[in-house]
């Protein structure tokens, strides 16, 4: 079993001393090795020497992701390439990708880290598991892959696409657990309903799900589905990939390695750090990669820091589920909206299935949100009054949770795009 107690159990103190030593080495390597940090450092008046606690790593210059997009593709390496063993890159959809590279240390800890994350979720040798998270620059399928086979689980490397392939091999292998988007599970789901196999031929008993957001209605969803207990799973290429946190058994917060990785929480506008248990945006530092380490490095995710052991016995800080992005966030005549919020109300809905779609317009001086939904039965559509009792009672839903009236568009079943990655929910539509 890949449960390393001596870290995974440390206390607060020992877990202090640790991160400060390799605090202490990843200023002074950066600095050494990477002259855009030689830089800033200078520029901030920031040494080693002055690193006196792990609290002092505030008088840190955050890192962005337009300093990655800036030193494009290899400025931040801190290696030369033949040093570096693997190349990945960041799944942004908009300018040019972020690149990461790593050096033999960094796929091995990359290993640990998910090996450590699976176990707490339940993974054994005993598990037969499928990814179906796309191989190639992404990082998630490589990552669970080499992290899977640490702890010795027989990997199936199918990759994503061609659904009924494979559901064909889940149910020939008995696959016992599955890696993926959790909406990729969901349309997994819904296509092994439509086919002629039941689902009692599946033996699906896990879920690592990560990559995106879940709420827990859409998580509960497809557990009923797949009869699977599910995990969320956090990452990030410039960090990594997946393996930065992850649940456990428990599912009480996402434990975060925090023996690879310094986690703080600040306010978005203001860059200022927030306390403990306040949500913000995180921002982390690494302290043992050599291909591209990086200093407080702004991931624009929002959550919440919990420093109390967690009833499994793991004493590391643990973060709660992403609620969303600060750059994902839609502002709607100034309120903030997160999709996450929407989607915990469309999915506790029966009549409507998980997917939707966001569409944002400008309207004279005004943002108008339309929320566009599919139906499970087809059949309401021949009811104009259900059709219209359901759209009035998904507006008042929304208008509950968000504070702003949207519109909702009801459509027959399967009408939306479906998504084997990351879902892509939003179309925004204003300048
Ligand atoms: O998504 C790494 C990963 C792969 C994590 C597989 C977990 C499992 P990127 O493609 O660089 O890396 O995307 C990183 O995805 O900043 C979050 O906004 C989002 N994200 C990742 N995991 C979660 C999660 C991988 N569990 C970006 N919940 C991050 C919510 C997530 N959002």
């Amino acid at each position: 079993m890949f449960f390393q107690k001596d870290i995974e159990t440390m206390s607060r103190k020992e877990m202090d001393a640790y991160q400060l030593e390799r605090l202490r080495w990843t200023v002074d390597y950066c600095y050494r090795n990477v002259p855009f940090y030689t830089k800033r450092l200078d520029e901030a008046g920031v040494t080693p020497e002055k690193i006196k606690s792990v609290e002092d790593i505030k008088h840190i210059p955050i890192t962005t992701k337009e300093d990655l997009r800036d030193n494009y593709p290899f400025g931040l390496f801190a290696q030369p390439l033949n040093k570096i063993e693997r190349i990945h890159a960041s799944s942004g959809t908009t300018g040019k990708p972020t690149v990461v590279g790593y050096t033999k240390a960094d796929i091995d800890h990359w290993a640990d880290c998910v090996a450590r994350i699976v176990t707490a979720a339940g993974a054994t040798s005993d598990d037969v598991v499928q990814i179906s998270f796309g191989y190639g620059m992404f990082t998630g399928a490589l990552g669970l892959h080499y992290g899977l086979e640490k702890i010795g689980a027989a990997v199936i490397p199918n990759s994503s696409g061609n659904t009924e392939k494979t559901l064909m091999y889940m149910r020939d292998f008995g696959t016992t657990a599955l890696v993926a988007t959790p909406s990729y599970a969901l349309y997994m789901c819904e296509t092994a309903k439509e086919q002629p196999f039941p689902m009692s031929d599946y033996n699906l008993k896990l879920g690592l799900f990560g990559s995106e957001g879940c709420t827990p209605e859409m998580r509960s969803e497809i557990e009923k589905g797949w009869g699977l207990f599910a995990t969320d799973n956090y990452g990030m290429s410039e960090l990594m990939g997946p393996g930065v946190s992850g649940e456990c058994r428990e599912r009480d917060g996402l434990h975060f390695n925090e023996d690879y990785f310094i986690p703080e929480i600040i306010n978005s506008e203001s860059c200022e750090r927030l306390s403990e248990g306040e949500t913000g945006e995180l921002l982390v530092t690494t302290l043992c990669k050599e291909g591209i380490p990086l200093l407080r490095y702004r991931t624009r995710d929002i959550t919440r820091l919990n420093y109390e052991p967690c009833r499994c016995g793991r004493t590391g800080v643990r973060m709660d589920k992403v609620k969303g992005r600060s750059d994902d966030m839609l502002k709607i005549r100034g309120v903030n909206v997160f999709p996450s919020q929407i989607e915990s109300v469309i999915v506790g809905n029966e009549q409507i299935g998980g997917n939707y779609q966001l569409v944002v317009r400008r309207e004279g001086f005004y943002d108008a949100l339309e929320v566009k939904v599919e139906l499970v039965d087809s059949s309401l559509l021949e009811s104009y009054g259900a059709i219209e009792k359901l759209n009035k009672q998904l507006q008042h839903d929304l208008y509950t949770i968000l504070g702003i009236r949207c519109k909702v568009s009801i459509l027959e079943p399967k009408t939306l795009e479906r998504f084997v990655g990351k879902a892509q929910r939003i179309v925004d539509l204003r300048d």
